[in-house]
């Protein structure tokens, strides 16, 4: 199985941006509605539909997204930081694409991840189509097509959270994803409670390292036998069956409402953000899961 690290860039066979547009009933709406905020790209800038915000729940839709050239590439997401050393923080990411197999490679990937983690919280992102909401408190803020951005190929947009707070409930979601553990030792929990058909998804990161979610429709007789196999194999594996769901980088203490019509059936959730332990994948660590949604 081809890993990913930061989600952007590769894996295109597997997502269906369908997906993440198809919204179900609205469920109970909030006490009140939170500021919907497209992030998008016009040429190689990055845009953002309103440059303030006061701080409570922000309501992000992702438009139209950067291609990034080559076998590799493809539309890349955009991502929701808050940090004061963006310059700083662009300069750790391409530390984080080596091979880990390599010792050099491994260590550079550490060093750039504990940097990442230590001068910027990440909000999530997602590619087109992409609706989510979190909570954003006061200050410094970009949205940024982060590997594109990385790669010279993109300029990032501020935009400042502050001010009086506002609402800061979350939209209702059927079903929870949560990233737990310590560091070195990530795992993922779900549950969906009642068994509603989920069409908002809440993902929070109560772990202590950075984590994305791919949540991927698998064949029902797959087993975590088979998984572990594809994960220390250079092929695909043939049990995924088209459903993806791809939630971009999130750091711990997040967490956001998705707006994500998940049809019922097998999905495995992975994660391959390098480990602050020895930066080796996550999900080559353990951090994969088979779940049965409803
Ligand atoms: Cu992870």
């Amino acid at each position: 199985m081809r890993t990913r690290l930061w989600a952007g860039a590769g894996a295109l066979a597997l997502i269906t941006t369908a997906l993440t547009t198809i919204g179900g009933p609205a469920g109970a709406a909030p006490q009140s509605s939170p500021p919907v905020v497209t992030i998008a790209f016009s040429g190689d800038q990055a845009t953002i539909s309103q440059a303030t915000m006061r701080p409570g729940v922000v309501e992000f839709r992702v438009g139209k997204t950067i291609v990034i050239p080559g076998d590799q590439g493809g539309p890349d997401t955009l991502s929701i930081i808050r940090t004061d050393h963006l310059d700083q923080l662009l300069a750790a990411v391409p530390g984080l694409f080596g091979d880990p197999s390599d010792p050099a490679a491994a260590a550079a990937a550490v060093s750039a991840i504990r940097t990442i983690h230590a001068i910027g919280t990440v909000y999530g992102g997602g590619h087109k189509g992409m609706v989510w909401q979190v909570n954003l408190p006061a200050g410094n803020y970009y949205a940024i097509a982060v590997n594109a951005t990385a790669m010279g190929l993109a300029q990032p947009v501020a935009f400042t959270v502050a001010g009086a707070p506002r609402n800061a409930v979350l939209h209702s979601t059927q079903a929870a994803v949560r990233a737990v553990g310590t560091v070195g030792h990530n795992h993922w929990e779900f549950d969906q409670p009642g068994g509603r058909a989920i069409s908002w998804l809440r993902f929070t990161n109560k772990s202590h390292e950075l984590h994305f979610l791919d949540m991927a429709g698998v064949d029902p007789s797959t087993t975590n036998a088979m998984v572990k196999k594809a994960l220390n194999s250079p092929a695909e594996p043939k049990f995924f069956t088209g459903p993806n769901l791809n939630f971009d980088v999130m750091s711990p203490g997040v967490t956001v409402a998705i707006k994500a019509g998940l049809p019922a059936g097998k999905y495995l959730l992975t994660c391959f953000m390098p480990s602050e332990s020895d930066g080796m994948p996550h999900a080559l660590m353990g951090m994969y899961k088979l779940v049965d949604v409803k």
